[in-house]
């Protein structure tokens, strides 16, 4: 397993669960003096950072780029997969397309999470796990043409009420046109919604693409009651080789949140 840390540039964001901010070349240089072996992007939209420039810091800083969120797409533009709007859905693919196309390059797949909405008055839930089931297909065909998946996350229940565990996610993917789409484990959003996380991380299986890996209250892992143990072996045993990308507020600051982060994971990794 490899080790990430995310940066987020997206100032409506503010407050969110994200180790550095704001100076992508900055985080770059601590992420790489601290060992880490990527970072993932939390951006405004496709045109925060040039094609040029974005890869002129991974070489320089010797990094990958792990993973882009769409976020941005929800906390800045309100758009969502599964909004009651015909053309608010359809702004919400073509961000995502935008967002893959950023991404895609430097072989990084885009993360829909926030984007994917929730069901309430105006729609139902049949109806939204639909357009979600349209979206996703789309999107994880799109994704195709640069040799990576499209991620999907599911969040805890107070952030959608659509899909929110791992198991949930499973028979959502195997329903799909596409078979391009992989899971998202976030260890924080598991913490709530699942009942064991290892065998949560045992249901996601061969499916899961990505890791958030973070502690209970969302501060770096090693900074809450996770217990890494069994989580660690569930990955093991599923043959994860993806990354653990730290996706935690920054606590106490950005700088010691990274330490903590990579001391945890070798520590676990050993
Ligand atoms: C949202 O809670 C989350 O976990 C992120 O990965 C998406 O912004
Ligand atoms: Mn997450």
């Amino acid at each position: 397993m490899k080790s990430a840390i995310t940066v987020s540039l997206v100032n409506e964001a503010r407050g969110g669960p994200f180790v550095f901010w704001d100076d992508l070349p900055a985080a770059c240089r601590q992420a790489a003096e601290l060992g880490y072996d990527a970072v993932e992007v939390f951006a405004p939209g496709p045109d925060a950072v040039s094609r040029e420039s974005l890869a002129g810091l991974l070489k320089t800083h010797r990094l990958s780029l792990a993973a882009v969120g769409t976020g941005a797409g929800w906390v800045k533009h309100k758009l969502t997969l599964t909004s009651p709007n015909a053309g608010i859905r359809q702004q919400a693919v073509d961000f995502v397309k935008s967002m893959i196309d950023f991404g895609g390059p430097h072989g990084a797949p885009a993360i829909i999470g926030s984007m994917q909405g929730r069901c309430g008055e105006a729609v139902t839930r049949d109806q939204a796990i639909d357009w979600l089931r349209q979206a996703l297909t789309t999107l994880g065909e799109h994704a195709r043409q640069y040799g990576i998946p499209l991620i999907y996350e599911p969040l805890n229940r107070y952030e959608t009420n659509l899909i929110t565990t791992e198991a949930a996610g499973v028979e959502l993917l195997e329903s799909l046109s596409s078979d391009n789409v992989r899971l998202l484990a976030d260890l924080f959003h598991m913490n709530i919604e699942e009942v064991d996380i290892a065998a949560g991380l045992k249901d996601g299986g061969r499916w899961i693409g990505h890791v958030h890996f973070v502690d209970s209250n969302r501060r770096p892992a090693g900074n809450g009651h996770m217990t890494y143990g069994p989580i660690v072996a569930a990955l093991q045993a599923i043959g994860y080789q993806g990354y653990l990308s730290a996706e935690a507020l920054p606590w106490p600051n950005s700088l010691a949140a990274a330490k903590q982060t990579i001391a945890k994971y070798h520590e676990l990794m050993g």
